[in-house]
């Protein structure tokens, strides 16, 4: 590992008024051969003082660069900045360069087909113009007079896009950026690579076989277009079928439910009171009249209750309560009950989904609470997933 070290400091005839020195460090990293550093071997840090963020940018050839990391840094205007390679890097050419007082900085960042373009405000600017081009000279604008600091570009799925800021002047006039920004699309090769990384275990099997296949056909179609084939990669993901697709939920009847007593202050039967844990109202809650007390669902001739996913809505207003929740199941009439679930991390009024690891299925479940939340859940739901046939 070797170090590079910059300077970046106020440098004589800035105009400090702005307080936007913006300073650049432009560093060309040599390393045995790395996949990010072999296609982009330049990099450089922006600091915007006025803003106090430094930006980090990667680039092929040093002159096109791609925002990768961005950092609040809260320092006085002069710092002493050390660059540090991890690794087994070096780094080579390393200059020091001061933009102008006020400069308009843009700088862009890509996530898959989306360009996400960013900039800063000069002490003097009062709204923004954000132009863009696919081919340097022919400019559109896309907002005009905004306040924002950033604009979202989606569909960037062929050849480049550049955008320039022009600022409006709380004096008059405007100032426009230096230098336009530009980004390119993902390669063909690029789209593919991301397409292969999608998680199999989100879709149907079949669904996730047929895609693959289209992406392998995508792939050895070497004769046809590449802007084709891109368009073909992203068409290939309408393939895919999540594999919630798949899941039901088991259906509780009122005649399955009866709750450990009555409801609090002692009202109505125990089977009234498990039953509003099902009923579909996340407005009412079983509520017993004990610190430790449970629920049972029998299923009866329409069991055994088969669960790979519980899902539950606490009470509004105790949250918490449902924390240490137990679910266990019985398939000897309630002679032994084996836990498969304890509720955690509840603490907002929303559904929650909780995943069991393996899959359960008993005759008899039991919603025990031990821990004196008096079985305060809104909602109880036992859902299972069919078959995945190939
Ligand atoms: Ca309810």
């Amino acid at each position: 590992m070797s170090v590079a070290e910059a300077r970046a400091g106020p440098v004589t005839g800035v105009d400090e008024v702005y307080g936007a020195v913006l300073s650049d460090v432009d560093a060309e990293l040599t390393a045995p051969a790395h996949e990010l550093l072999t296609v982009t071997p330049w990099l450089r840090l922006v600091r915007d003082f006025a803003a106090h963020r430094v930006l980090a940018q990667v680039s092929a050839d040093g002159s096109v660069w791609l925002t990768v990391g961005s950092l609040f840094t809260p320092f006085p205007y002069a710092v002493h900045a050390g660059v540090v390679a991890t690794g087994d890097a070096a780094f080579a050419k390393v200059a020091v360069d001061v933009l102008a007082a006020g400069a308009v900085v843009v700088s862009v960042e890509r996530d898959a087909d989306t360009a996400v373009v960013r900039w800063n405000k000069p002490e003097d600017a009062v709204a923004f113009t954000l132009s863009r081009s696919t081919d340097g000279t022919q400019w559109e604008v896309l907002e005009r007079g905004t306040r924002s600091y950033t604009y979202k570009d989606e569909g960037l799925r062929h050849g480049r896009r550049y955008y320039k800021v022009a600022a409006q002047l709380v004096g008059g006039g405007t100032r426009e950026t230096t230098d336009p920004v530009v980004v390119s699309a993902e390669t063909l090769a690029q789209v593919i690579a991301r397409a292969r990384k999608a998680d199999a275990s989100e879709w149907t099997k079949k669904s996730y076989a047929a895609f693959v296949a289209e992406l392998d056909r995508i792939e050895k179609a070497a004769g046809e277009d590449e802007d084709t084939r891109i368009d073909q990669v992203y068409a290939a993901y309408e393939l895919l079928v999540s594999i919630e697709t798949l899941l039901r939920k088991f259906e509780v009847a009122p005649s399955m439910v009866q709750a450990s007593t009555v409801a609090w202050p002692g009202t109505g039967t125990t089977a009234a009171n498990g039953w509003r844990a099902f009923d579909g109202d996340t407005a009412t809650y079983t509520d017993t009249l004990a610190a430790e007390s449970w629920i049972n669902i029998d299923a009866g001739a329409s069991g055994p209750i088969t669960v790979d996913r519980v899902r539950l809505y606490p009470r509004v207003g105790q949250l918490s309560r449902a924390n240490g929740t137990v679910f266990r199941g019985s398939n000897d009439d309630g002679g032994t009950w084996t836990d498969f679930h304890t509720v955690s991390g509840v603490n907002a009024a929303q559904w929650y989904e909780f995943k069991l690891p393996e899959r359960a299925s008993y005759q008899r479940i039991r919603v025990y609470d031990g821990h004196n939340g008096r079985c305060n859940l809104a909602e109880v739901e036992f859902w299972y997933q069919l078959p995945d046939e190939e």
